[in-house]
């Protein structure tokens, strides 16, 4: 049984290589600077490579031949395993949760590396009642130090969606270190346990109506530019912070919230401008004004302090009859100078 599991996981995983493969300036950046600290002395370069590849090597020669290595096959697998590290139990965990500040970030509770690694967050639980092995694509990663790891933020290339299952799975770092190149040359793949099984751990993730996917800051500079801040999570920065009235990208269908610390002299709003800045177009959502755009609840548009959200959908962002679309904002008190336009993108 055992075998079967673990022939059915390698088989995905050979299968998902180039779902894998193609996304790495999601990198991550929570837990880089822990990585750099530990790894130098130890293990970085030769045992690593060395452990992930036997391992790896050894579960598929090994299932394909004879089947009563039952004994020798652990045995193999644990050296390759445990010799690395010293003390070293490869391990994941990760717990069910509410998504309630940002639809893109989830947070693995541990996770145990032999040396760096990663922990790759896949779509769908990582295997049935059965034990078949049901994971998807990649959609997140964030790097590992040597040993235990916790409460592990992992930045999503997509919103996730409210009562998902997903997948977390420990991975080796093998080649350049902090660079995820799995499927490329056998490197930075997934860590089996002493018993040839992939370390990894299903969770669920709940998520509340109107969270954002995405928190962009902003405040202003005199009565000349919004300055923008901050964007959360950092992997969705796109040069952003640090900018004035730089132009702001929008995710079709992703929800936003703008955080706005200049609101009471510099209101924000998003609006049509008809071919050209200047304070000219159509209003369609405002933080001074109640365009009827604002009552599409595709758009959900909700003022809440000194913030706005909205979901990038529904009439303003439609060019329908009520209205042209977004593809600018501006200060509503200061529209000649504080403003800058909207590209809306398709993720
Ligand atoms: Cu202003």
């Amino acid at each position: 049984m055992k075998r079967r599991v673990l022939l059915t996981i390698l088989l995905a995983m050979t299968v998902g290589v180039g779902a894998c493969g193609d996304d790495d300036d999601a990198t991550n950046n929570a837990n880089n600077t822990n990585n750099q600290a530990d790894t130098g002395t130890e293990d970085a370069g030769t045992e690593d490579t060395g452990a992930e590849d036997t391992g790896d090597e050894d579960a598929g020669d090994e299932d394909a031949g004879d089947e009563d290595t039952g004994d020798e096959d652990a045995g193999t697998e644990d050296t390759g395993t445990e010799d690395t590290g010293g003390d070293t139990t490869a391990a994941a965990t990760a717990d069910d949760q509410t998504l309630d500040n940002l639809s893109t970030l989830v947070t693995v509770a541990s996770a145990t590396s032999d040396g760096p690694g990663w922990i790759v967050i896949h779509e769908n639980a990582c295997t049935d009642d059965q034990g078949t092995a049901t994971f998807g694509a990649v959609i997140g990663k964030a790097a590992l130090s040597d040993g235990e790891n916790t409460d592990i933020s992992v930045t999503l290339e997509r919103p996730a969606v409210d009562d998902e299952s997903l997948c977390a799975m420990l991975h080796s770092d093998t080649g350049e270190e902090g660079t995820y190149e799995f499927g490329t040359d056998d490197l930075d793949g997934p860590v089996t346990d002493g018993e040839g099984n992939v370390v990894m751990d299903s969770f669920a993730v709940q998520v509340p109506e109107g969270t954002p996917a995405i928190r962009i800051t902003i405040d202003a500079s005199g009565n000349q530019d919004y300055d923008f801040q901050s964007v959360e999570p950092a992997m969705y920065d796109n040069g952003l912070s640090g900018s004035a009235d730089p132009v702001l990208f929008l995710n079709d269908g992703w929800r936003y919230e703008i955080v706005n610390n200049a609101t009471a002299n510099h209101p924000f709003e998003l609006l049509d401008a008809d071919g050209g800045l200047g304070g000219m177009g159509d209003v369609l959502l405002s933080q001074a004004s109640n365009p009827t755009a604002e009552t599409d609840p595709d758009t959900a548009w909700n003022e809440d302090g000194n913030s706005v959200l909205f979901t990038v959908a529904g009439e303003a962002f439609a060019g329908g009859a009520l209205s042209g679309s977004v593809d600018a904002y501006r200060c509503a008190n200061h529209p000649e100078s504080m403003q800058g336009t909207v590209t809306i993108e398709s993720p």
